[in-house]
């Protein structure tokens, strides 16, 4: 995984990815956190101690998300559930890359500011140094072929399976 940033703007990203649930929609997303500890999560965060690795489990590790890595459209925090326009895994596997993403300000990021706000420079300036971590979303544990609400909902969003939110694969920002 690898990212040219210049100033507040990702000028090319790459996302190499294997191993996934194939032919399905992958969230994947830029994370990062002020206070987070810029690395992949382990199962040590498994705070509910029910055997699998949520998203906001993973927190700690990697922070909230900066950037959403789609393919079209938006690409701040706000389209981060909009599975449509995320890669989908032809045979579990996808090369993604996409040029000129504008990094924002993000709320929640952990700076000491009003609601914990980054400015999209502080954000830039961290993922530059390799301290942004890419998460990609979605793990079919019951090997069905498809999400489904086998492991309940999404502690994200009700109404999607936690199987299409559960952090599968993870990097850090070269
Ligand atoms: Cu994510």
């Amino acid at each position: 995984m690898t990212a040219t940033v210049r100033n507040q703007r990702i000028k090319h990203i790459e996302v190499h990815a294997s191993g996934l649930t194939p032919d399905a929609p992958h969230a994947q997303h830029i994370h990062y956190g002020e206070q987070a500890l810029n690395e992949c999560p382990t199962l040590a965060l498994d705070s509910n101690g029910d055997g699998r690795l949520n998203t906001v489990e993973g927190i700690p590790a990697y922070g909230p998300v900066v950037v959403s890595l789609n393919t079209t459209g938006d690409t701040t925090p706000a389209s981060f559930l909009d599975v449509t326009r995320f890669p989908v895994s032809e045979s579990g596997s996808y090369h993604y890359s996409r040029d000129n993403i504008g990094i924002t300000k993000v709320a929640g990021t952990g700076y000491p500011g009003p609601d914990g706000t980054g400015t999209a420079k502080e954000i830039a300036d961290s993922i530059r140094e390799s301290e942004g971590v890419v998460v990609i979303h979605g793990v079919d544990y019951n090997g069905n072929g498809e999400y489904d609400f086998g492991r309940g909902a999404s502690e994200l969003d009700p109404n999607l399976p936690a199987e299409a939110t559960d952090p599968a694969a993870c990097g850090i920002l070269e």
